[in-house]
């Protein structure tokens, strides 16, 4: 297993949109396996392909906090949305910034495991949270662009600064 490096906001490969994994084979297990222990080291609660620079349709999530619900989900569609919710979003991708984001409350993800067998869930609270959050990063998108263009800039400005103090 290896950790693998998280692209930072605002580098311009968080855009790119995911393409389908055709073939579920040992490359696959191997990316989901060490993005599951990059996710764990972080820690985060969940983790994006495209947030490791690999721009296929493959995220990694885990809410509990003991790592006893890690769930792969390849390929994965929303299916249903219902309700609304506003919660406080962070991402391993925007280190330190965390921001209220409107989302659904309630959705069913549609997806195949590592077997390749088609599956579903339906998920509210955090999970519904992360599974819109995950799926927004395989479609180029990170949590800050939902925001106004006004706490964009400031978040730009802040991270800059960041990355002036850190290196
Ligand atoms: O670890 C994470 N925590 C989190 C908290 C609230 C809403 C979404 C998240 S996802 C984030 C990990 C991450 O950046 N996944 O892409
Ligand atoms: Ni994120």
């Amino acid at each position: 297993m290896a950790l693998l490096p998280i692209l930072r906001y605002p580098d311009p490969r968080l855009k790119k949109v995911a393409q389908p994994v055709e073939k579920i084979d040992d490359t696959i297990r191997k990316l989901a396996a060490d993005m599951a222990e990059t996710m764990y080291e972080a820690p985060g609660i969940g983790l994006a392909a495209t947030q490791v620079d690999v721009h296929l349709q493959l995220v990694v999530i885990d809410i509990s906090e003991d790592k006893s619900d890690l769930r792969v989900l390849i390929n994965p569609r929303i299916e249903r949305l219902q309700g609304c919710h506003v919660g406080e979003e962070g991402c391993l991708s925007v280190p330190g910034i965390y921001e209220k984001v409107e989302r659904a409350e309630q959705v069913t993800v549609h997806y195949q495991d590592l077997d390749g067998k088609n599956r579903s869930f339906t998920a509210d609270g955090l999970l519904a949270v992360c599974v819109q959050h995950e799926l927004d990063h395989l479609n180029g998108k990170v949590f800050v662009d939902h925001l106004s263009q006004l706490k964009q800039g400031r978040i730009k400005n802040k991270l800059a600064k960041q990355a002036r103090v850190t290196a």
